[in-house]
């Protein structure tokens, strides 16, 4: 099967749109009706140089809500079951977004600058429109739009050596999940320690479309040296590291505790989020299933453009949705939503593949 995008305004280019596109992207994929690169010299060689070197990701994609006024922290504690009473101005939260029957509508980062200013940093869903229906529904005084905000990640092993070329030794002092305002030519910006990968790096907040190339520019002059690359959020790196991609391993119709995120929830007295009464019932009678590490042994998988169901005896026991060939553990890793009663390390399923059925072994933990 081949085929081609055809382009045109729905389907927006970002600020490093051109850099990408001269560093030869091979494929793409659509995520908040943005380009999102999805290979440069093919999955496997980019995966390589991701955990031996480091690359800069064009991660545009992940588009900014701002919420600003007097009701910014009571807006964004209503949109979370995470707990934010004790978050300080520098840091960023990994948040679910649940609806009123605990569904998840979003995985962003939030972003917080102070009481009064936030930024969310959405996964692919029409998030804005959700916020600003709960904002104006419940009179809150508060401003939320998009603003010209474009994360730009640089991630890898190299990654800390990069950015203290580009920004100082202001950048040790960065720690995970914090963020930190730096100068960079004429303007600055918010650069986080954080980022879609288990290799270590950063995410830039480019503010101002303007600045995006000259950004790239710099960074690919400064780490030369480092074989620095154009790269992007690589599939078989995020399964290893037990990353979820919203739409493809949960939706709306899974709840924050099937995706194994029920850390960041805190459906108590006082946290005042929508879906709090679902989720406190679920947290009692536990969870009907729940993300999973999947190795599938043998030969190499072609990775599901459909979710892959899961069999016990049989009967249906969940589903895959996401699989690649690990070069690293040689066998293909997987994340699946596996049901109730299933979970134990070492459970044998099967998975109904396009290319026939295959062992599906249940693991504890995700590779890396
Ligand atoms: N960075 C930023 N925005 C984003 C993403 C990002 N928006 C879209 C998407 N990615 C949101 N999803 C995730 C999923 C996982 C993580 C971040 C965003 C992540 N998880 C770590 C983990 O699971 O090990 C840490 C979680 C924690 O302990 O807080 O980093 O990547 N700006």
């Amino acid at each position: 099967m081949s085929h081609m995008i055809s382009h045109s305004r729905r389907l927006r280019d970002t600020p490093f749109t051109p850099g990408v596109e001269a560093a030869g992207v091979k494929g793409y994929t659509v995520y908040n009706r943005m380009l999102l690169p999805t290979v440069f010299e093919s999955v496997e060689a980019d995966y390589h140089h991701l955990k031996t070197h480091v690359q800069v990701w064009d991660v545009a994609v992940e588009r900014q809500i701002e919420l600003n006024g007097p009701d910014a922290s009571r807006l964004m504690q209503m949109l979370t079951p995470r707990d934010l009473s004790r978050m300080q101005d520098d840091q960023c939260y990994y948040v679910p977004v649940t609806d009123q029957r605990g569904g998840m509508l979003n995985d962003p980062v939030a972003v917080k600058h102070s009481d009064t200013r936030w930024w969310i940093s959405i996964a692919d869903s029409d998030l804005l429109l959700w916020v600003k229906g709960l904002a104006i529904g419940a009179g809150l005084n508060v401003e939320v739009f998009e603003p010209d905000v474009s994360p730009l990640a640089v991630q890898g092993p190299k990654a800390e050596a990069l950015m203290e070329r580009m920004f100082g030794s202001a950048v040790h002092d960065i720690r995970f999940f914090r963020q930190k305002r730096l100068p960079f030519a004429s303007t600055s910006f918010v650069v986080a320690r954080s980022g879609y990968s288990k290799q270590g790096g950063f995410e830039i907040y480019v503010e101002g479309t303007r600045h995006g190339m000259a950004l790239w520019e710099a960074l690919f002059k400064a780490g030369e040296d480092l074989n620095v690359r154009a790269g992007c959020p690589n599939l078989i790196e995020r399964i290893e590291g037990g990353l979820l991609s919203y739409g493809n391993d949960m939706t709306a119709e899974n709840t924050p505790l099937e995706c194994g995120l029920g850390k960041f929830c805190c459906p108590a007295e006082g946290i005042d989020f929508i879906g709090r009464d679902a989720l406190a019932a679920e947290l009692a009678s536990g969870p009907a299933r729940q993300i999973r590490a999947i190795s599938i042994p043998g030969e190499p998988v072609i990775p599901p453009r459909t979710a892959w169901l899961l069999f016990k005896d049989g009967l249906r026991a969940g589903q895959v949705t996401s699989a690649a060939w690990s070069p690293d553990f040689a066998t293909n890793v997987a994340i699946g939503m596996v049901e109730a009663g299933h979970w134990q390390d070492g459970t044998e399923l099967t998975v109904e593949t396009p290319q026939g059925a295959r062992l599906a072994r249940v693991q504890e933990r995700f590779w890396a």
